[in-house]
Parts: C-alpha cells; structure tokens; sequence
C-alpha cells in the first residue's frame, strides 16, 4: 500500500487559530487539512447550525418554483410528486408528501417500479397520473435528463416542476420550470436530491395560505437520503445532516423508530453518518431493488408503530434476500474481472443477474480491484448497466464520450447507468478501456493511503478524542481523520473472529505506553506473519470504549506499513508528532453529538 503524509501547514499558523478557537492544535490541522482557513470558516464547520443555510432566495428559480406550485394549490389542482425508488429519491418524496399532509393537503405520488418501469419519467406513468386529473407534477431526484417524457406530459397539459440535482445535460428539458442545484450559481451544487426536495419545501412554507410549520421536522429524512446518496458531507450537506442526526437519533419518526429497531439498534441510539449509510439506508433500498418501494415509502410515511413495525420486518427480510442475491452475482463478477485483471477498466456481464443489485456489486468490485466497472445485464432486449468508478476516473465524462454507442445514460462523476443495444458491448469494452487510459494515462493507478498527522499513544486522551468527533458526520468531502502511529513494538499478536481479524498489543516506544488494537479482516493477511517482538508503523483511528464501564482507548489499524525487527531501532521516523500540544479540556462553546 501507497501512502503519504498530507503536507503539514506552518506551525504558527496553526497555533494560533487553536488559540483563538480555543480548540486543541491537532483539531485547527485537521480542519485547515479540510480547506478551511481563517477562523471563521473553522468556526462555521464546527457550528453547523441551521442559521448558517443560505437564504432561499440564493438557490436559482427556487422561489419561482414554489410559487407555482402555490398557485396551482391555490387554484385547487391536484397535485402529484414523481420520486425515485433509491433512498434519496424516496426520502425526497416523503418529505413533500409529508410536508404537504402536515400543512392539510392530500397529493398524490408515483415511484416507477425499477424492474418495470427503470429510472426516471416514463409516458406510461405520466398519461396515468394525467387520467387521474393530476394538473402539476413535481418531480423529486429526477426529471433532468426526460426531455422526451415531459414533452409528452405537457401535451398532456400537466404542469411540470422539475426537481433534480443529477448533472443537467446541455439541453434541459421542456419543464416549466427546473431546480437543479447543479445549475447557474447556487450555494452548494453537492445537494441531494431529497436536500433539493426539502427546500421547496422551506420555500413553499411560507408561501401556502394558513399556518406555517416548523420545517426542522422534516430533517431526519433529509440526512437520511443525503448520507445514502453518497454526496460531500461539506456546506450545505453537513448543516442538513448534522442536525438531520440529531432528529434520527431520537427517532420520533415511527418508521425511523421501527427501521432502528429492526436493525438492532437501541431506539434511541445515537447514530452516526456509517450507521445510516450501511445500517438503515440498505434497508429502505430492498425495497426498491426488487421492485417494491411504496414499501419504504409507507414506512416513511406512516403515522402508527405497529404498522410501522410490520414494514420494517418485511425490509429486513427483503434486505437478507438481496445479501443472498449480491453475494452470488459479486462471485460471479469476481471470477469475470480477475479475467481482465490486465485492463484498466473492467466490462462484465451476465444475462442472468438482478438488475436491483448490479449497482451494489459494482461497488465491491472496485473497492477490491481498484479500477472503474461497468456491470451489464440484460433487460428487456437491452443491456442496462450500472458504473462506479475511483476518484482518480470521471466516469459521467468517460459514458458521455461513448454516447454514441449507447442507448441512454446518467449520473454522476463516481456512479452512472447506462443502456446500450446488445450488438454494441463489444465495442463498449475496449472503448471504455480507452477512456480511461485516456483520462489517467497507461500506468494502472494504485490507491494511495493519505494520512493527516502524526499521533504519540501519550497525546491520546478521551478528551482529545471527544474533540476530534466534532468533524462529524464523515463522509465523502469529509473523511474521517486517518493517523500515523510511529515505532511501536508488538507486544502480543493474535486472531478473533474465527480467524478473520488481527489483534495486537501495541507498546508506543517513545512514552511506553501500551494499547489494544484491531486490525479488522486482516487476520488472514497477517497470519502467517510472526510480529510478536518486532516494530511497526501504522495508519489507524483511535477509538474511544466501555468495557465494563471503563473507558479505555482502542486502536483501530486501518494498514500496518512497515515492519522491521525490533533491535534495529534506527529505522527513520518522522517526528512531526511532537508539533502538538493539547489542551487539558475540550471547549465549552462547540458540543459534540456523540458525546
Ligand atoms: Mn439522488
């Protein structure tokens, strides 16, 4: 494994923005490490209140859009919302469903079945919507590549509010109007879909006749959506979600309640940004995968525990079903890509594979082969696909230079679908190996491990550790802080989980101070390895745990980088720890939510 040390700002700097933030050194890095600068930008990131959102009247043709919807609610008219069946494009629609029951209003909804009907408008749908007497249709996380699906339904006569945050192509579709925060100046174009959803929301609130409500109350489903859509947890997205957490962790929601408790999860545990990415949002997922996301939906909606209850049981199972599904076709894909393990991208396919959870195994496929994949199956006389790709490879870039051989396609930079006709994959395979060799040149690219400070076991403090979990929620745009452990001397090596993990205890050379730590799913690696009485440098979190009561601080390894015998004491060491020096109490003024 690669790895570097992320460059270290000058030292004054940084103390003195610790200084006047009254924040520990350590923490000011991190956060200059994150883009921040001055002190105001750092206080921001760590006051993430709801104050801090931009107006509304920032975000393009928002206020536009809300008034029209206003009118035709005004008028009247019945309205529908069209969502998606992933969860952003579900959460996206409970909050305007939500938000409209909660203000006295009854509208309709459509979420296309993504077996039958596959993403995005359909006509089929529309002409329904409009035999219904639907005169306005909010589209919620699509809508922004349908030019042809809304053409028809304004020769249907609806009214069109498009709602999206995917990349809008060059020609926008004929909508009567379109919030997309991808387009023209807005505050923050990372928004999710269900982020876009919610501000209508805020700006139709002030707009429809009668009482206002307090739009807050909508935020669990907000972070929910945003954390499951994968987009940066900075600006905007980190405001929604921090206090979007604060609401799922009390789990008022009935649906949000059963969803945790059918998880395993204590009602009100609290919850962090991984415990709703891997925990709860693959949950509400099932059910769109195999084709039912009125499911998720209704568990979303729903006012009563019990119901509630029984729907979260039906996800649960749904959701083991889909493991089943994921873990034969990832073997499967696994044996293909291994076979084209000398390209730089991999093509693979099978006309067998479930649609609902090629995404998901495209995933796990770069995660191991570290390389852009294109997963393919075969639906209805085509092959439909879903991309996901490394940082390093613009995958939205490398589909639309291919546009020409495919059928259809959209996304984004890391994540994409695509169709194209079966004639075609040929083509398909050695074209988009030469995207990418385009794009990042001839050597294959290797992950590279970045680390952002060095850390002694003596600076390891509950009270530093407290600190540090005031950069939650991680995620994409703000990773959790990855250390570097220095000399440290194996004192006890062994493995748990029927062998799968590696335990160790660390001894710190400098202050001798001694530590458990975990090296999780590389018990197999290291087993063969003897590191009893040998010297390591480490990337790893420190981890704060109860046992019995007890506090105790855990080491987490994310990579051991080098070993060397233990006599040899002369092997170079940075010593970039020694920069910091930690204050004895975390600030008062910033509280932390995992606290
Ligand atoms: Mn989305």
């Amino acid at each position: 494994m690669q790895w570097e040390l992320r460059p270290q700002p000058a030292r004054t700097k940084i103390m003195a923005l610790a200084e006047k933030l009254t924040i520990s050194p350590l923490l000011a890095l991190l956060l200059n490490q994150r883009g921040l600068t001055s002190c105001e930008q750092m206080h921001f990131f760590l006051n993430p209140g709801l104050r801090y959102l931009s107006p509304l009247d920032k975000w393009p043709n928002l206020l536009s859009a809300a008034r029209l919807v206003a009118r035709s609610v005004t008028r009247g008219e019945k309205l529908a919302v069209w969502g998606d069946y992933d969860v952003d494009g579900i959460t996206a629609t409970a909050v305007i469903k939500n938000f409209f029951f909660r203000r006295g209003y009854q509208i309709a909804h459509y979420i296309p079945n993504r077996l039958k009907n596959g993403y995005g408008l359909n006509i089929e749908g529309l002409e329904q919507l409009a035999g219904q007497g639907v005169k306005t249709l909010i589209t919620v996380d699509c809508g922004i590549s349908s030019h042809a699906e809304i053409g028809r339904a304004k020769e249907l006569g609806l009214k069109i509010i498009v709602t999206d945050h995917h990349l809008p192509q060059k020609d926008l579709p004929p909508a009567d109007i379109i919030v997309n925060p991808k387009l023209g100046s807005s505050p923050c174009p990372d928004l999710a879909g269900v982020g876009v959803a919610f501000l209508l929301c805020a700006a139709l609130n002030t707009l429809l006749p009668g009482d206002k409500l307090d739009i807050r109350q909508f935020l669990d489903l907000v972070a929910l959506g945003t954390i499951a859509d994968i987009v940066d947890l900075t600006g905007e997205n980190r405001i929604l979600v921090k206090n979007g957490l604060l609401l799922l962790n009390e789990a008022r929601r009935p649906g949000i309640r059963a969803l945790k408790e059918v998880s395993g999860l204590e009602p009100t545990a609290n919850l962090g940004s991984g415990d709703v990415g891997f925990v709860l949002a693959p949950r509400l997922n099932a059910a769109g995968r195999i084709g039912q996301p009125e499911l998720a939906l209704d568990l979303l909606l729903t006012e009563d525990i019990q119901t509630a209850r029984d729907l979260a049981r039906q996800l649960d199972k749904l959701n083991t079903d889909r493991k089943k599904i994921e873990n034969e076709i990832l073997e499967q894909a696994r044996d293909q890509a291994s076979s084209q393990i000398d390209n730089p991208g991999l093509v693979l396919f099978s006309p067998e594979w479930h649609p609902g959870v090629i995404g998901i195994v495209a995933s796990r496929i770069v995660d191991e082969f570290y390389r852009p994949c294109l997963i393919l199956t075969r639906e209805n006389g085509l092959l439909k696909g879903s991309g996901r790709s490394i940082p390093e490879f613009d995958l939205y870039q490398g589909l639309l230079n291919l546009s020409h051989i495919l059928s259809g396609f959209g996304g984004h930079k890391q994540a994409a679908g695509l169709s194209l006709v079966p004639e075609n994959l040929d083509q398909l395979k050695s074209l988009f190996n030469q995207q990418i060799t385009q794009q990042l040149g001839p050597e294959p690219v290797r992950p590279k491990l970045v680390l952002d400070a060095c850390l002694n076991f003596k600076d390891l403090t509950p009270v530093l550790l407290k600190e540090l979990e005031l950069l939650q929620p991680f995620g994409p745009g703000n990773p959790r802080p990855i250390f570097l452990g220095q000399n440290l001397s194996v004192q006890k090596q062994n493995l748990f989980g029927q062998g799968k993990h590696l335990g160790l205890f660390l001894r710190d050379e400098q202050s001798k101070i001694t530590l458990r730590a975990q090296a999780w799913r590389k018990g197999e690696q290291w087993a063969q390895t003897n590191l009893e009485n040998k010297n390591i440098n480490i990337a790893f979190t420190p981890k704060l745990s109860l046992y019995n009561g007890l506090i105790s601080i855990d080491i987490q390894i994310k990579e051991i980088l080098d070993v060397w015998s233990g006599e040899n004491k002369n092997k170079p060491v940075q010593d970039q720890g020694k920069f910091f020096v930690f204050k004895k109490h975390c600030p008062k003024s910033y509280s932390s939510n995992q606290s």
